[in-house]
C-alpha cells in the first residue's frame, strides 16, 4: 500500500495541502477554522447584568445604532451571572461576549479585551465623580474637604476589589487606608476631628464603588465621623442626593455611563470633580477570540 502520508513529507507540500489530502480527515480544513462565526455561537446574545446600570442603558443603545447587531439579544442578570458565565466560558476556551467595565479584578484573573466601538455607544475614557448635596460644605465643612480630595488610580481601586474577594469591603478598606496613610494624610491635612457626627454615603451596588465608598468611609471614621453606607441603583443615587436624603456619593460614571441622570439632577448637587480617571465600559471578550471590533458581528437574519 502506498504510504501517501510519507509522500506528502517527502515532497515537502504547503502545511494545508497535507492536512487536506494528507490523512487527518477530522480536522477541518483551514479556511473553515478561519472563518468560525463567532456571532452564531454565541448565538446573537450578550451577556449583561443589572438592568437599572449605566452599563445596560449603553449597552441597550450600543444594538440600537450598529446595523450590523440586527436581531441580537441583550440578556438581562446580575453581575455575578456575568462573571460566572465568563469564566465557564474561559474555562471551556469558547467564545462568549459580555458587558464589562474596568477597573475590575476581571481582567487581572483572564486575559480580556474590549471590542472597539467606532460609534463610541459607550463614550471613550469615563472618570468616575464625587458629588455631594447641596450645602453639605456648609454643614459638613471637615468631610466636604476630604471628600473634596479624595483621588486615586485605577490600580489601587483594583488592589481593594481584589482584596475583597477574600476579606469583606470593609475590612479590605481598612487595610488600604492603613497601608497607605502618607496619601490619606494628603487627603486629611488640617482638616480637625468631630466627634461622632453622622454622613450617610449612597453606593451603587458593583464593586468599584464599594471599595471606593468603604475606603472614604474608614477615612472618615478616623476623623470621627459616624458613616452610613446606603447601596442604591444609579437612579436613586442621583436623586438621594438632589434630594438631599443623603450626603454625597463616590458612585457616578461619566461623562457617558450615567449621562442621562446627570442631565437630569445637575441643578440639584454640588459636583466635585473625578476620584478617578481611566475607567471605562463596553463589550468584553476573551482574548482568544479572533474579533476585534463590534463591527466584526454578524447580524441575525
Ligand atoms: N458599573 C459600570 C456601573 C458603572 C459602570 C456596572 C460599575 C453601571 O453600569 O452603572
Amino acid at each position: 500500500m502506498i504510504n501517501t502520508k510519507s509522500i506528502c513529507l517527502t515532497l515537502g507540500l504547503s502545511f494545508s495541502f497535507l492536512l487536506a489530502g494528507c490523512g487527518n480527515e477530522d480536522a477541518p480544513p483551514p479556511e473553515e477554522e478561519d472563518t468560525v462565526n463567532y456571532s452564531e455561537e454565541v448565538e446573537y446574545s450578550i451577556i449583561g447584568i443589572e438592568p437599572g446600570s449605566g452599563t445596560m442603558d449603553l449597552a441597550n443603545k450600543t444594538l440600537e445604532e450598529y446595523d450590523n447587531l440586527e436581531g441580537w439579544n441583550l440578556l438581562d442578570g446580575a453581575t455575578v451571572g456575568m462573571l460566572t458565565t465568563l469564566g465557564e466560558a474561559i474555562d471551556n476556551e469558547e467564545p462568549v461576549i459580555v458587558t464589562g467595565w474596568t477597573p475590575h479584578w476581571k481582567f487581572a484573573q483572564y486575559d480580556l479585551k474590549f471590542l472597539d466601538n467606532p460609534k463610541e455607544t459607550f463614550g471613550g475614557s469615563e472618570n468616575i465623580n464625587t458629588i455631594t448635596r447641596k450645602g453639605l460644605e456648609e454643614d459638613m465643612p471637615n468631610a466636604f474637604t476630604i471628600l473634596d480630595r479624595f483621588y486615586w488610580e485605577p490600580e489601587q481601586m483594583q488592589e481593594v476589589m481584589l482584596a475583597a474577594q477574600d476579606v469583606s469591603f470593609k475590612e479590605a478598606a481598612d487595610n488600604w487606608v492603613n497601608e497607605n496613610e502618607d496619601l490619606v494624610a494628603e487627603w486629611t491635612e488640617g482638616v480637625d476631628q468631630v466627634d461622632g457626627k453622622s454622613i450617610e454615603l449612597v453606593s451603587t451596588p458593583w464593586d468599584t464603588e464599594r471599595s471606593s465608598s468603604h475606603v472614604m468611609q474608614a477615612i472618615l471614621e478616623q476623623q470621627g465621623f459616624n458613616v452610613k453606607i446606603t447601596p442604591v441603583d444609579p437612579a436613586v443615587m442621583f436623586q438621594a442626593i438632589a434630594n438631599s436624603e443623603a450626603d454625597a456619593t463616590l458612585s457616578p460614571w461619566l461623562p457617558a455611563t450615567h449621562a442621562s441622570y446627570y442631565e437630569r439632577y445637575k441643578e440639584d448637587f454640588v459636583d466635585l470633580g473625578e476620584n478617578l480617571t481611566g475607567a471605562k465600559i463596553g463589550f468584553v471578550v476573551p482574548d482568544y477570540m479572533d474579533i476585534d471590533s463590534i463591527e466584526d458581528l454578524e447580524p441575525n437574519n
